[in-house]
């Protein structure tokens, strides 16, 4: 098994996406080398072919690309192991919890540690980020990150159905981690990889829920250096 992983200046592997597949990988138990690549390596996964995005994976002469697919295909090979996933109406309900996950956490996230997450990337990787993140938010990426302090109580509002969902159990997933909870910490890894800037109050439950993420198959994430 082999995950190409994106890698900031640090040597942190900081994507979100990936994060969601590395937890997966932990959970099943399944071990696996990591190629690193900088933005701008990308191409050299598949040269002369489409763009893939980061997660991908090679298993046995397959390439799966997408955090989703890659999740599937993992419960279909090893299935020995509980499915993340699954089938029916509870993956349904997942896809939507993933699509909760990237239009309030991840979008709520990027408006506010988007210039730091390009100070934290390999120097080789700056002009490509600028570039298209600006073209994405048609703004600087200074503008996007501006007047953080005033917003991110706002975002700490938008995350109030989890608060209400960890004040009945530990995890999203109830007494026991489930995917719900990897699609949620992945983004809050990613901003811990590549900003300082204090997301969440010590006094949210959620912020309580991330520490039991980072304490998780004996604090893998945790190993990751966090941003200072
Ligand atoms: N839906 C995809 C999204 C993957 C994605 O957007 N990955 C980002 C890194 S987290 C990427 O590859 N970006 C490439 C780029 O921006 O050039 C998944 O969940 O795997």
């Amino acid at each position: 098994m082999l995950l190409y992983d994106l890698v900031n200046a640090r040597g942190a592997h900081f994507s979100p996406n990936s994060w969601r597949v590395r937890m997966a990988l932990a959970h099943k138990q399944i071990g696996y080398q990591v190629e690193d690549l900088h933005f701008g390596q990308i191409e050299s996964i598949n040269p002369g072919g489409e763009r893939l995005t980061i997660p991908t994976i090679e298993h046995e002469g397959q390439r799966v690309t997408d955090s989703w697919a890659i999740v599937q295909y993992l419960d279909q090979t090893f299935a020995d192991q509980p499915a993340l996933i699954g089938s029916g109406s509870a993956a349904q309900v997942l896809r939507f919890f993933q699509y909760w996950v990237q239009t309030t956490v991840h979008a709520g996230i990027i408006r506010l540690i988007l210039r730091d997450l390009h100070d934290s990337l390999h120097p080789d990787d700056h002009a490509y980020f600028r570039a298209s993140r600006e073209k994405q938010f048609r703004k600087t990426l200074e503008e996007v990150q501006a007047g953080r302090d005033d917003r991110v109580g706002a975002f700490r509002e938008s995350l109030r159905p989890m608060r209400m969902k960890l004040q009945e159990s530990p995890f999203v997933g109830g007494e026991v981690p489930s995917y719900a909870d990897y699609l949620a910490f992945g983004g809050f890894q990613w901003a811990r990889l590549s900003s300082s800037y204090p997301l969440l109050a010590e006094d949210d439950p959620v912020y309580a829920w991330r520490e039991r993420c980072l304490d998780l198959f004996n604090g893998l994430a945790r190993q990751e250096p966090a941003a200072n």
